[in-house]
């Protein structure tokens, strides 16, 4: 009941706060006129507007955790598996476009370039890393305003995942040399699964605060052709900006990220080789946050130039079995609309 009565009292607020301010609309005209960088499908354009962005994100992962525990190599050494990940790290370049045809709808597309790296450890003390690298899964989005007054701002999003990144990177390992094994499910480009992505974002903005709130969902259909298919995901992200002067603004976000465990399984992965090669090692849950900056161009030769910057950590993590946990990660980009 408790809950019910929470609820309440916030939507009674909103409400008296949306009451307070004008009938002007929801504007992108200012820095925080966008999500933190890391947010996507975050907001839409006007008819005939388009946008290019490049966005960069490294993500690095330096410890191992079993369920919320810190745990090391000789957990998994412990647990029966013969090789234990050490640390990894993910570069990607991302692409985007968006195109308005009309107030109401935008049409995205997203296309990334991932390189990855793990470095792992032997139960005998050897020490080694697999690298892959590629073209990810194109990504296509369609975002629909639902309404814009009072400054306030709700649009969905429907997108669909094309797998066109590879699901069969290969590397070395001690025990393959000097031939290349398919690598472990952390290690793969792609999903090699249609998914769809569904997404509701709720933004409001006041004189130098503004607010989003973005409830998203990812979810995987049928199976690749390597037999297994990735978690679903699930999160509700928040951000709060507060804009200093005209062209630069703060953000503050904090993100719930479910992740659903791998079905199936790949036959070519032995699972107690290594914690990665096995299903039962995948998904959990996250309390992730970020600060960071965006600035923004409004007048002048480079009108319309966005540029943001955010650092993310989590707060919280609770793995399924022994995995890999997130030490931070670093998201930047260029976002350019005409
Ligand atoms: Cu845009």
């Amino acid at each position: 009941m408790k809950i019910f009565k929470y609820a309440l009292i916030l939507m009674a607020s909103i409400t008296v706060y949306a009451q307070e301010t004008t009938e002007e609309k929801w504007t992108s005209n200012r820095p925080d006129g966008h999500a933190p960088i890391s947010v996507m499908a975050d907001h839409t354009h006007n008819k005939g507007d388009w946008m290019f962005s490049y966005r960069f994100m490294t993500m690095n992962m330096n410890s191992l955790k079993q369920g919320s525990d810190d745990a090391t190599s000789q957990t998994v050494f412990d647990e029966g598996y013969a090789i234990s990940p050490e640390n990894m790290s993910m570069n990607m370049h991302m692409l985007g476009l968006m195109y308005a045809p009309s107030n109401k709808i935008t049409l995205m597309a997203m296309t990334n370039y991932t390189s990855m790296s793990m470095d792992l450890v032997t139960g005998t003390g050897v020490n080694f890393s697999t690298e892959s690298f590629g073209f990810g899964d194109l990504k296509i989005s369609g975002l629909y305003k639902f309404l814009n007054n009072k400054r306030q701002s709700l649009h969905g999003q429907l997108g669909f995942s094309i797998p066109t990144g590879s699901i069969d990177e290969m590397d070395v390992t001690p025990a393959s040399s000097p031939d290349e094994v398919q690598l472990p499910y952390p290690m793969q480009i792609g999903s090699g699964t249609f998914d769809i992505d569904l997404g509701l974002t709720y933004l409001k903005q006041y004189k130098t605060i503004g607010l989003g709130s973005q409830l998203k969902a990812t979810l995987r259909t049928g199976e690749n052709d390597r037999s297994y298919t990735f978690g679903n995901k699930y999160s509700l992200n928040n951000w709060l900006s507060y804009k200093t002067t005209e062209w630069l603004s703060f953000s503050a976000r904090v993100e719930g990220l479910y992740v659903d465990e791998i079905s199936g399984a790949d036959e070519d992965l032995t699972p107690m080789m290594v914690t990665t090669a096995d299903t039962t090692n995948s998904g959990g849950t996250y309390i992730n946050s970020g600060i960071g900056f965006n600035t923004y161009i409004r007048n002048g030769a480079f009108k319309n130039l966005r540029f943001g910057f955010e650092y993310s950590f989590p707060l919280y993590q609770n793995l399924n079995g022994i995995q890999l946990e997130t030490s931070n990660s670093l998201n930047f980009g260029a976002q350019y609309s005409l």
